[in-house]
């Protein structure tokens, strides 16, 4: 493969000749630099003193750590000196911050996702999604101008720190990826279009919290469970990495469905998982690569949000998978008590 950068994609970001909108190129490689910047971080880590808790907790009553902290202070900073966005929210904040008022678009972020990982040097990464701004944003409610359903997202992607950084990004015409090379500092076009497989023999959820389950769910990882004797006919492995967005990527490298489900530890929330901070762009980019998103009623994509930092149930990746949890949830429509 010939070594081709972002801007290099940006030019031709659908392969019809036609650049993208300059203000998206423009925050696209504004998030890119930022990805630089925390992927230096975190390989710094302990070097660095980033490790460890910040001592602060955030609006999901989780314990912020100090690289959620130094993230979520890149990426304001990076959303506010581009220009083109009109206000930011983010997983670390409470409400969206007011940023160009004028400007085209509204950004998303989960600074860094997988925080549970971070001491323990397992992959983690940020995660974004970009909507359109409904024209110039009133200082009032900032955060009504984001519930706006995951479809009428016009970029999302995720930077991913592993043995490699990549960038994996869609502005609406299939998934490619890039490599940070450190040397350079460039994000190299190392692969994509990306394709999940509908059939897979590969699934991924937290079993530990298998009692909390609905029915349809317990009965999805009883038939994987059961193997080649079972209704399935197949026999199943399964992974858990608890950072969405390594357990994402491995979907979209090789297959695989992803499920972080409502249970009944917190009855009140549908969810672990962030609507938009995590469920739409990981949505987005698994729909852009062929597979489906379910949330146990209908596409996460069409979801209507009514809250920023709403919870969501997640079950993404092969078609086959969501399809055949579509049909359990249909089937026994579990009542959520
Ligand atoms: P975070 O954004 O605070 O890191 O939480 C989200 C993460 C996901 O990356 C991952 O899928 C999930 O939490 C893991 O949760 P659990 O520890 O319950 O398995
Ligand atoms: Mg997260």
């Amino acid at each position: 493969m010939t070594a081709s950068g972002l801007r290099e994609f940006l030019a031709d970001p659908a392969g019809d000749g036609r650049p993208a909108d300059p203000a998206l190129a423009k925050l696209i490689e504004a998030i890119s630099d930022s990805c630089r910047t925390i992927s230096y971080l975190v390989s710094r880590g302990a070097l660095a003193d980033v490790l460890g808790a910040a001592g602060t907790g955030n609006i999901q009553g989780e314990e912020q750590k100090k690289l959620d902290v130094l993230a979520n202070e890149e990426m304001v900073a990076m959303a506010r000196a581009s220009g083109v966005v009109a206000a930011a929210a983010s997983e670390e904040e409470e409400h969206a911050v007011l940023l160009s008022p004028a400007a085209p678009y509204l950004l998303l972020f989960d600074p860094l996702d997988g925080s549970s990982n971070v001491d323990v040097n397992v992959s983690i990464g940020t995660i974004f999604s970009v909507l359109p701004s409904p024209g110039e944003v009133p200082p009032g409610n900032i955060d009504a101008v984001f519930l706006q359903p995951g479809r009428r997202q016009i970029a999302a992607g995720y930077a991913l720190y592993g043995p490699q950084s990549l960038l994996v990004l869609s502005l609406g015409s299939g998934v490619v990826t890039f490599t940070l090379d450190p040397p350079t500092g460039q994000w190299v076009r190392t692969a994509g279009p990306a394709r999940v497989p509908e059939a897979t023999r590969e699934f991924a959820i937290n079993m530990s919290n298998m009692r909390h389950w609905d029915k349809p769910v317990q009965d999805y990882v009883a038939e994987c469970l059961a193997g080649t004797g079972g209704a399935r006919g197949k026999d199943f492995n399964m992974r858990w990495i608890a950072s969405m967005v390594a357990d994402v990527h491995r979907i979209l490298c090789r297959g695989g469905v992803f499920l972080y489900p409502w249970d009944r530890r917190e009855p009140g929330k549908p969810g672990k998982l962030r609507l938009m901070y995590e469920g739409n762009p990981m949505s987005f980019l698994i729909e852009q690569a062929g597979g489906r998103a379910f949330d146990g009623c209908g596409d996460i994509l069409e979801a209507v949000p009514t809250g920023l930092h709403q919870r969501t149930s997640v079950m993404l990746g092969a078609k086959e998978e969501v399809d055949r949890l579509e049909v359990l949830h249909r089937s026994q429509a579990a009542p959520r008590t």
